[in-house]
């Protein structure tokens, strides 16, 4: 929850998670008899992966959800899943109704996203902020994969609930996310016999004044990754289906010329009092 708070210089907190990191390795050295030659590679490629700027997403991949499982521990509301190593946190601000950031010629379908925010007492929360970030078709996240100069903030935005915590924002249907080909992260995945994918996903962070944030991904029911994530981080609450929509007439409404998409999924925010110091 507080994490930037409780690792403070001086802290106990710092004190004790350090001294028991340091500890917990020394005692998987001895475990695994770890020799000069592991030692050092691993160095190595702590090294290289963090000059290929992977580091956030070798530690996301590993042992984020393990973070997601004790910090959500007992938490009411929706439920939470990772933020992972791609976001961005000064989108551009919208107001529902609005259309995400994209390119002149997006690729893929138009997805229409909609819902409602409520408290877990089942009142509405007006002006709740829906942070979202995603990837395009091709799996790319803007500002990682695609050059910010030719797409700022693609797929990504800032988005203000109305009065009645009700939004609806105009976006691109997400596709498999496969961890870069050519990098260190990749590497040792391929050589412990994994593949690379993580299923298709929305990213969400809910927030609300007087209410606890959520950070989640929503999934697509028939991605061929949906059970085999390689981060794992997959749940079946956030698991989601998308509906088709081809009716000339609903296109005509809508002023599209090609089938969309539609997703509906309401978020509830635990007060902040609820949760234990
Ligand atoms: C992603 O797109 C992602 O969301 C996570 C958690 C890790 C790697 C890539
Ligand atoms: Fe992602």
């Amino acid at each position: 929850m507080s994490t930037a708070a409780t690792l403070k210089p001086g802290s106990q907190r710092l004190q004790q998670v350090v001294g028991d990191l340091a500890a917990t390795l020394r005692s998987f050295i001895r475990q695994h008899r770890i020799t000069h030659d592991e030692y050092r590679a691993v160095v190595h490629f702590l090294t290289t992966t963090a000059e290929k700027g992977e580091l956030p997403l070798l530690l996301d991949l590993y042992l984020e959800t393990t973070v997601d499982e004790v910090d959500g521990a007992g938490r009411h509301g929706s439920t939470t899943a990772i933020e992972g190593p791609f976001y961005l946190p000064d989108a551009p601000l919208m107001e529902s109704p609005c259309v995400l950031p994209h390119r002149a010629a997006e690729p893929g379908d138009v997805l229409i996203f909609s819902g409602k925010v409520r408290s877990t007492s089942g009142e509405a929360l007006g002006g709740a902020m829906l942070d979202m970030w995603q990837s395009d078709i091709r799996g790319c996240y803007s500002h990682f994969d695609l050059a910010p100069e030719q797409a700022p903030f693609n797929l990504r935005g800032r988005v203000l609930a109305d009065r009645n915590g009700a939004f609806e924002v105009q976006t691109w249907v997400p596709g498999a996310y496969e961890i870069p080909k050519n990098g260190p992260t990749a590497a040792l995945l391929r050589a412990l016999g994994r593949h690379l994918w993580r299923p298709a996903h929305l990213h969400l962070k809910v927030t609300h004044e007087g209410s606890q944030s959520l950070t989640t991904q929503l999934f697509l029911r028939n991605d061929p990754w949906i059970d085999s994530d390689v981060v794992g981080a997959v749940k079946q609450p956030l698991i989601v289906d998308l509906v088709r929509h081809e009716d000339p007439s609903e296109l005509a409404a809508r002023g599209f010329t090609r089938p969309y998409y539609s997703l509906t999924f309401d978020f509830v925010l635990p007060d902040t009092i609820a949760k234990a110091a």
